[in-house]
């Protein structure tokens, strides 16, 4: 079923075999020197029915800002490094004027466009409150992730599943959620624990949950931040844990609201 008030027939756009939104969708992209990638990532947007790009610098040291306005997105400075920072700083840009639903994803060009299709479909027809985009049952080029990665991935879903029921078999940064699900989460982790913490709490919270797979790629250009280096690895699988445990606790503790 559509979301009420949206478009509901869908329209092609012009050269390209990709379906536009039949809901309003905003794509949000942090980026912390990506300047090199961000390009083609951007080109590779356009014209897939996206009302709006937003690209939140994330105190880059490099012309990531300038490459994302010349790319056609709106750019919002979040100086506070840090993943769910920058995610949090662009969902409080779109909050003037919400969207129906964001798409999230990478600004290293790891991500395949030609997917958001596929993760905004169960949103699109009101199936999904939230999709990950999966590179573990989809296509991962050889080398696009890690074993460390792989093994993070398996653990944090299985305690996923075993906590709250929901089976997912990755914590993909390419997701589509629904703006009513964001102000129901209220998500608010600063830094790796944003993809963990959106998963945890839409299963906490009885929130529909699908999957769908992706295809992944190796990055297009410039340098890791989080997967490609043992200190990021270690940092980001700690805070994956921590999130999960702490999301156990606040099942528990948390305002009926929130509960
Ligand atoms: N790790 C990290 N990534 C950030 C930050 N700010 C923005 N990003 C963006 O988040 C995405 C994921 O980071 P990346 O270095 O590709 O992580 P990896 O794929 O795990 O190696 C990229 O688009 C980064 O530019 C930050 O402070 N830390
Ligand atoms: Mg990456």
């Amino acid at each position: 079923m559509p979301i009420a008030g949206a478009p509901q027939r869908p329209c092609v756009a012009p050269g390209r075999a990709v379906m536009r939104p039949a809901v309003t969708v905003d794509a949000l992209l942090p980026a912390l020197n990506e300047a090199e990638t961000l390009p083609r990532v951007l080109r590779d947007l356009q014209g897939r029915g996206l009302r709006r790009i937003v690209v939140v610098d994330n105190g880059s040291t490099d012309a990531t800002a300038e490459v994302a306005r010349a790319g056609g997105a709106v750019v919002v400075s979040c100086p506070e490094r840090g993943y769910g920072a920058a995610c949090l700083a662009g969902l409080a840009h779109l909050s003037a004027s919400p969207p129906d639903a964001v798409v999230f994803l990478d600004a290293d060009g790891s991500d395949d466009p030609d997917d958001l299709p596929a993760v905004l479909g169960p949103v699109e027809r009101g199936e999904a409150d939230l999709v990950i985009g999966s590179r573990v049952s989809g296509h991962a080029e050889p080398g696009a992730l890690t074993p460390v990665q792989h093994f993070g991935n398996v653990l944090s879903c299985r305690l996923l599943e075993g906590i709250w029921g929901v089976r997912f078999t990755d914590l993909g940064p390419f997701r589509a959620v629904r703006w009513s699900a964001l102000e129901q989460m209220q998500l608010a982790d600063r830094n790796f624990g944003f993809t963990v913490e959106m998963q945890a709490r839409a299963a906490r919270l009885g929130l529909r949950c699908a999957e769908v797979p992706v295809h992944y790629r190796r990055r297009a250009g410039g340098q890791s931040k989080v997967a490609g280096t043992i200190r990021g690895s270690a940092k980001a699988g700690a805070k994956i844990l921590y999130t999960i445990g702490r999301e156990v606790v606040l099942g528990r503790v948390a305002p009926r609201a929130l509960r």
